[in-house]
């Protein structure tokens, strides 16, 4: 079996997705999704421009050799555009190699360590009282785990929070990056007032998390994760930037918080000291930003060793395609902890016909053949590009801060 074509489509059914679709001589075809958000462009350049001249004629069922040739060839190793482009083929690959076997993907993971996965939902609210409403009706679909995020009174904008009641939080709506305000103070004052009334109103069953989007220092994440350990949340999630890993040793001493990070890690490196020394619980590291399941599985079975849980990042700027390669390995992962859901629009889910279903606050990855999720490609040419930035952030006197 050979590679014979292999092509990039973009289309923004809600936002821009980023397929990679993978054809052989056999007629048989494998896709990855390719979306970096903010930045989709570059990496399809990099696809078109320095991977697929150089897939074609290779076999397909080579995925670790293929793996090792686009990492170590490009002699520029790591980084999200890279590594992005590596998990699109790596994804699109497994899912060729996946449908040739008849099998559903987890399958040829090592099977099914569990018969269902746990996701955690979004609720948000411009105040705590509007943020509950949407815990409930989370609560009500069946939801075992749910994010909250609120308003900060004083301050116009924040994380994780709508403009439109109900509707799931979409920054990325600019042609150039919109600007925010960001107030520490503001935040660590009032925040802990949201998890206080979550546990108030929905006890101790509910797992509970929250993002705090890299904003904070440690010795601040520190004090937040020590007011708020009375709520027992599930996990408080990138408290710190963190490309000095051992800073999470502050973290560390300060709270019985669980943590969880890596949303942006790439690589094994961006988080082998905080896992080795057993600084974080959950590992949000994703197949389609970390060099696909190739190299997710590599760092899942590190992190077994050091208690470390997955937690998939699963925004809706991953697209369908992430999501049901993240449910087949969430299946298979001896070490699984939780994967995020955020459901995306009507029309990426017609764009993107899939074989994973939501039942009762579980997803399973379905039956068919490969990883189950395809691509309308006639469908996806009725939404073009749409040029879209996340935001930058500002400290109150302007200084420029972590998004
Ligand atoms: O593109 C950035 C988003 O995926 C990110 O802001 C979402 O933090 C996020 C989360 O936890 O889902
Ligand atoms: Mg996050």
């Amino acid at each position: 079996m050979k590679i014979c074509s292999a092509k990039v489509i973009v289309t923004c059914p809600g936002r821009n997705l980023v397929t990679i679709k993978i054809e052989t001589d056999e007629g048989v075809y494998g896709i990855g999704d390719a979306t970096l958000n903010g930045r989709e462009k570059s990496v399809v350049a990099y696809l078109e421009d320095h991977v697929i001249p150089t897939l074609i004629g290779k076999d397909p069922h080579r995925i670790e050799d293929i793996w090792q040739y686009l990492y170590r060839g490009a002699y520029w190793r790591r980084g999200p555009v890279g590594m992005t482009s590596i998990a699109a083929v790596d994804v699109a690959l497994w899912d060729i190699k996946a449908k040739v076997a008849g099998m559903p993907l987890y399958q040829l993971l090592g099977g099914k360590s569990r018969d269902k996965v746990m996701v955690y939902g979004h609720a948000t609210g411009l105040d705590i009282d509007s943020c509950l409403e949407e815990v409930q009706k989370h609560v009500d679909r069946g939801y075992k785990a749910v994010r909250v995020q609120c308003g900060i009174p004083g301050i116009p904008t924040t994380y994780g929070v709508s403009k439109t009641p109900g509707q799931p939080y979409e920054p990325a709506d600019s042609s150039l990056p919109a600007e925010h305000v960001w107030s520490t103070e503001k935040y660590l004052n009032h925040v802990p007032s949201l998890f206080a009334a979550v546990r108030k109103e929905f006890g101790e069953d509910l797992h509970i998390l929250h993002d705090v989007h890299h904003r904070l220092t440690p010795i601040q994440a520190g004090r937040l994760g020590k007011d708020v350990e009375p709520y027992h949340l599930f996990w408080l999630e990138d408290c710190t930037p963190v490309e000095n890993q051992s800073s999470y040793e502050w973290i560390r001493q300060h709270t019985t918080t669980p943590l969880a990070i890596g949303e942006v890690f790439n690589s094994l490196s961006d988080c082998q000291e905080l896992i080795q020394r057993q600084l974080i619980d959950y590992l949000r590291a994703t197949i389609s930003h970390a060099g696909g399941i190739t190299n997710v599985r590599r760092i899942a079975d590190f992190a077994a060793n050091f208690h470390v849980k997955t937690g998939f990042h699963g925004a809706t700027d991953l697209s369908p395609i992430t999501m049901g390669a993240a449910l087949h390995f969430d299946s298979w992962v001896p070490n699984f902890g939780i994967q995020e859901h955020m459901p995306h629009t009507e029309e990426t889910d017609l764009v993107f016909p899939h074989a994973y279903q939501f039942n009762d606050g579980f997803f399973t990855p379905g039956e068919v053949p490969g990883h189950g999720v395809d691509i309308d490609e006639v469908l996806a040419a009725k939404y073009p590009y749409q040029p879209a930035y996340l935001p930058v952030n500002r400290l109150e006197d302007g200084t420029i801060w972590n998004w």
